[in-house]
């Protein structure tokens, strides 16, 4: 078993959606962590149709988490498992779940999490905030408006089944040795069918950041607060990895916010684009652009060569 590890185009894959023996896994270092949660990436065999080896990243729990984190993670994966394939989508390869610590396996992704990768594209000497794709030492405009339309398409298909994230930002992103985005991290995600509107139940610290005015206020969670934080994602791009509303408390944003306040054009932000924002920043829901309509803008965008 000295085989290199093979790096897999999962897209000619068949997914498994399997349950896997854990011995056909080998733990190879922690990726990162959260609370309760754990991304370890490991080596598997026959994880894929025809391949030896491959790198995969395995979702798990730490000692000490408790039935309820348990719970979070069997709903991300039962979310997951209905999730057909998208190649702008974190894809489940397979799952051990009999035993305790569970495990969600999934494609792992070379280049990490899409805040981290912008922040160290800055050049070195760059201002903090308004610190914009004008001063990036690695990317070009066009890379990062490829990242924002990688997105727009994953969330499209997400939202397509049915799906809200409820958590997207950059970290919740993760790119791929080519610089494919991936929407990933479900754990807040819910699987809404015919009831579009998702009531929050249970408590827990919310990313205010990236949440619609109405999530923040009244719990609504859809599809179109789901854009809301796509715009902040989009500010995010292109101010290479920013933090939201800086040198602003939630509280404070939450009031500024509700009188109108927006948060204004980065420094080397397109007009178009910063316009695009405050579509996804309409305080009605109904006025925000589908992720359809914001994918073909994109395109468009990108063709122009800007
Ligand atoms: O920037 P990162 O390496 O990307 O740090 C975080 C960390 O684990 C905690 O979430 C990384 N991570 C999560 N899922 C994956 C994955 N599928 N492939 C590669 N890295 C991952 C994430």
């Amino acid at each position: 078993t000295n085989q290199e590890p093979e790096r897999v185009d999962y897209a000619n894959v068949p997914t498994a959606h399997k349950s896997v023996p854990r011995d056909q896994l080998k733990i190879i270092k922690e990726l990162g962590h959260g609370n309760f949660g754990l991304v370890l990436l490991a080596e598997a065999s026959g994880m894929t149709l025809g391949s030896k080896v491959t790198l995969v990243a395995v979702k798990t729990l730490k000692e000490g988490a408790g039935q309820s984190d348990k719970a979070d993670m069997m709903r991300e994966l039962d979310l997951m498992k209905k999730l057909p394939d998208h190649c702008n989508v974190v894809r489940l390869l397979g799952f051990c779940v009999e035993e305790d610590p569970p495990y969600i396996i999934v494609e792992y992704l070379s280049r990490g999490n899409l805040k981290d990768l912008l922040k160290d594209s800055r050049s070195k000497g760059g201002r903090v905030y308004g610190n914009l794709h004008g001063i990036s030492k690695s990317l070009t405009s066009k890379d990062l408006m490829k990242f924002a339309k990688d997105v727009a398409d994953g969330m499209a298909f997400i939202s397509s089944q049915q799906c809200i994230h409820r958590d997207l930002a950059a970290r919740n992103v993760l790119v791929a040795e080519d610089m494919t985005c991936k929407v990933s991290d479900f754990g807040l995600a819910r699987d809404v069918m015919n009831i579009r509107v998702y009531e929050r139940r249970s408590e827990g610290p919310l990313p205010m950041r990236w949440m619609a005015l109405e999530s923040i206020l009244d719990d609504v969670y859809t599809a179109e607060s789901d854009v809301w934080s796509y715009g902040v994602l989009l500010w995010e791009i292109v101010t290479l990895g920013a933090r939201p509303y800086p040198a602003m408390t939630a509280n404070v944003m939450i009031g500024k916010l509700q009188s109108g306040y927006r948060m204004p054009k980065p420094q080397h932000c397109q007009q178009e684009l910063y316009a695009m924002m405050l579509r996804c920043w309409d305080d009605d829901p109904d006025n925000r652009p589908t992720f359809t309509m914001i994918s073909a803008e994109l395109e468009k965008y990108i063709n122009k060569g800007k």
